[in-house]
């Protein structure tokens, strides 16, 4: 049975910050916190913390700004955070409302209703709570029906979960599937770390995964193969969680938020990035030089250049590789999404591209796609 990619769809927060608003604010912080400490930093049992600088941040990424659901708490040199109000149990949590949007927009691109739906996943780094599952709420919120879960493969969430959506297709479990990746990575940054303050963005996508046959979409791609590896590291690690309740002396210590090993990251991932899609390609009997465009993970430039050059064997084109991070930044499971949805409405019947994703886990997901 031939599954497609029907249709997709993106939600932008309303607030974009600069590199240097966010580096005004840490440099603010920085400049506060060493006058506080100014005696101990003296004495010598506390380091003096150092400014950021947007040149670096550019430089180093490829990031110039990033949408977020809040700014002003972010920019607050005290507060540091985005600031939002706790909802009440009877009103839409922030997670569904976002993904609520992302998804219509899926649904119309794709010729659907809410009702056509019968199985909803919400994939993403971080669940804004335990359960009930923050699919099941947007089922309820739309109106399908059918089922919803929740799942996290991290930056790979999307890939990995419109893989199980065609998997459920072809099982029988479903007939038309809804994936949706709200990222409110905001949420779970240290915006008082220098390392990696700058590295995120919030985000919410959708995509809509149905049996080919039956499909009413204008923009249908049909998925060839899915490949799907991990492989367990510590150099991307959150350690938030429910057992955080019984250590309450570390609750709130720096390891319950992102936190990274960026260098190694860059040695460890990329070759299992290259290597995998590499496979993928030759599983398939395919090449690079099939496919016209690469709808990568959006987590640093040089890194999606890189992984592009090794694939190609030559300098890829921006045609080849579209780049979004540079005003979204990093939006961990939802980055090749919205490269693909801004970036695939010139593809013509029997053009081929590849999404994938790549992140924390490790984990990397490819999906081979044809325009139908
Ligand atoms: N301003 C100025 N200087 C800085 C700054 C800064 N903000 N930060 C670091 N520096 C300095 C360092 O101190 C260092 O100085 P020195 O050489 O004197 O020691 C120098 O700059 C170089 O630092 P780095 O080696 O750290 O710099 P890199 O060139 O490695 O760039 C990056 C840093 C951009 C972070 C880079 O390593 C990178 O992008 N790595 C890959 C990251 C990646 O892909 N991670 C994937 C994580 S995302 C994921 O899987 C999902 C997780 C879930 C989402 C979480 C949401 C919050």
């Amino acid at each position: 049975m031939n599954i497609v990619i029907s249709g997709s769809g993106l939600y932008t927060p309303p607030y974009s910050i600069s590199n240097d608003e966010l580096v005004a604010t840490f440099n603010q912080y920085v400049d506060n916190y060493n006058i506080e400490h100014q005696d101990a930093i003296h004495a010598g049992t506390l380091t003096a913390l150092e400014h950021s600088s947007s040149e670096f941040i550019s430089k180093a990424s490829g990031i110039h700004s990033r949408y977020v659901i809040d700014k002003e708490g972010i920019l607050d040199p005290a507060w540091m955070r985005p600031r939002l109000q706790e909802r009440s149990d009877d009103e839409p949590s922030i997670l569904c409302e976002i993904g609520v949007a992302a998804a219509l927009q899926a649904l119309q691109n794709a010729g659907r209703k809410a009702a056509d739906i019968d199985l909803v996943i919400v994939a993403c780094s971080n669940m804004q709570r335990a359960y009930p599952a923050i699919a099941i709420e947007i089922q309820q919120q739309l109106g399908c029906s059918g089922y919803g879960y929740d799942m996290n493969v991290a930056c790979s969430a999307a890939t990995f979960g419109i893989g199980a959506a065609a998997d459920a297709i072809r099982a029988g479990n479903a007939r038309c599937a809804l994936v949706i990746n709200p990222e409110i990575t905001s949420g779970h940054l240290d915006f008082r770390d220098r390392d990696c303050h700058f590295i995120f963005g919030d985000v919410a996508t959708a995509t809509v995964v149905e049996a080919e046959a039956g499909s009413n979409a204008a923009q249908a791609f049909r998925i060839l193969g899915t490949q799907f590896r991990t492989q367990f590291s510590n150099n991307i690690r959150n350690n938030f969680g429910f057992l955080n309740n019984a250590s309450p002396e570390t609750r709130d210590s720096r390891d319950k938020l992102f936190k990274q090993n960026g260098r190694k990251v860059f040695k460890e991932l990329l070759p299992m990035v290259t290597t995998a899609i590499s496979e993928h390609l030759q599983k398939e009997s395919m090449q690079a030089a099939d496919f016209k465009r690469f709808w990568l993970h959006q987590a640093n430039l040089t890194m999606i250049l890189f992984a592009a050059k090794k694939l190609l064997g030559r300098e890829p084109s921006s045609d080849e590789v579209p780049i979004i991070l540079d005003r979204y930044a990093n939006t961990s499971s939802a980055g090749s999404v919205i490269a693909f949805h801004l970036h695939s409405s010139d593809f013509k019947t029997g053009d081929r591209g590849l999404l994938c994703s790549f992140g924390a886990g490790y984990s990397v997901g490819s999906i081979l796609l044809e325009k139908c």
